[in-house]
């Protein structure tokens, strides 16, 4: 495999109610990975439709997401922050990748069969294609790395796999118009750390979720300290002290999701966590992650009200990278046209 450039990209939906696991599991990671990274950040509205949205509402969501990459700390000097829908570059290369995804791939998805649930037959086929359209996303602009939560995981591995088909499809007119050995990189999923799949509140074997219909199932970036004290107040737990080792969290889903998230927040381990708390009872506990929780969370969601109320702002923002990333995509699927054997428009 020839080098890449090395090239981090990573989405989140304008989906609503965005909570401590799509911060802990992708947005705190992303703005760590500026300093070492050149970084795109793309808001995936083409993703949301894929179930209804209202549109007066997913206007709203798409600023909000905006807002909440910027309160957190990425700076959209140094990195890429746009919308996918500005950037025609991805649904045009989703088009060429279905040609290269073959069914039983996407048959295989696991999003897809919760996402649709029984009701099958009523799934848009967008919902289907959505993994098509995020390996488009990735290799648009031939990402190299991509920090995700742990849900994503098969998604990435469908991306490898469509990178890989369409190097060896098309590996001779790869060669012919210069490209080397291969065009598209095989991407790294980077998930990890002591967040990667933060649960949720009322059951520890649930993944926090924006759709969950309990509000108390999740903290919302948006939340203001009384509202986090209450919800962490209110987290389920059993009725054992925390345990002074990680191998006692096992068979404790609630126990080590909150250890999770304490670990998370303070930049620690769950050993490290389990070294100060272990032995103390779920009460002490929560009052230091209610603490903790509103001295990082707070900042973030005051900043997020302060910029959704200058939505000029945030809509130059937006306008100012999707050029940005257009100048890195439209050059590389220009040449995956020349490589399928497209004639271009002279
Ligand atoms: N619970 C989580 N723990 C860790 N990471 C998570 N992510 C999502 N939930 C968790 C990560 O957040 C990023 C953006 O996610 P998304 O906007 O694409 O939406 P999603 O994964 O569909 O979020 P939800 O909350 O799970 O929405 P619903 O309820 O619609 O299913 C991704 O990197 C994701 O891994």
């Amino acid at each position: 495999m020839p080098a890449f450039k090395e090239l981090v990209f990573s989405g989140v939906q304008p989906t609503g109610n965005l909570h401590l696991g799509n911060y802990l599991g992708a947005i705190k990671r992303f703005v760590a990975m500026q300093a070492q990274f050149e970084c795109l950040y793309c808001v995936v509205d083409l993703h949301a439709i894929t179930v209804w949205q209202d549109p007066a509402e997913l206007t709203r969501q798409i600023r909000e997401v905006t807002a909440a990459f910027l309160a957190a700390g990425i700076d959209p000097a140094r990195s890429v922050v746009f919308n996918q829908s500005q950037v025609p570059q991805h649904a045009e290369l989703a088009w060429i990748f279905n040609c290269v995804a073959r069914l039983g791939w996407l048959n295989r998805m696991t999003q897809f069969k919760e996402k649709a649930g029984k009701d099958r037959e009523n799934a848009s086929i967008g919902l289907y294609d959505y993994p098509v359209l995020m390996a488009a996303d990735i290799l648009a602009y031939r990402a190299t790395h991509v920090p995700v939560g742990e849900d994503q995981k098969q998604h990435l591995e469908l991306t490898r796999d469509i990178a890989q088909k369409f190097n060896n499809d098309f590996s001779a007119a790869i060669q012919q118009h210069g490209h080397g050995e291969a065009f598209f990189p095989i991407t790294e999923p980077l998930i990890g750390g002591p967040a990667a799949r933060v649960m949720s509140l009322r059951d520890g074997t649930k993944k926090m979720s924006k759709s969950d219909p309990s509000d108390y199932s999740r903290i919302n970036l948006t939340d203001d300290s009384d509202a986090i004290a209450q919800k962490v107040r209110k987290a389920k737990t059993d009725a054992e002290p925390l345990p002074s080792e990680t191998a006692g969290l096992e068979k404790r889903p609630e126990a080590d999701n909150l250890v999770g998230i304490f670990a998370a927040l303070s930049e620690a381990s769950r050993e490290d966590v389990l070294r100060e708390y272990g032995g103390a009872q779920f009460s002490a506990f929560k009052g230091a992650l209610v603490d903790l929780a509103v001295a990082k969370l707070g900042p973030i969601g005051a900043e997020m009200k302060r910029l959704v109320a200058d939505p000029g702002h945030i809509d130059a923002v937006l306008a100012d990278g999707a050029a940005r990333a257009e100048a890195i995509a439209a050059p590389n699927i220009a040449a995956v046209k020349d490589i399928v054997g497209f004639v271009r428009r002279r």
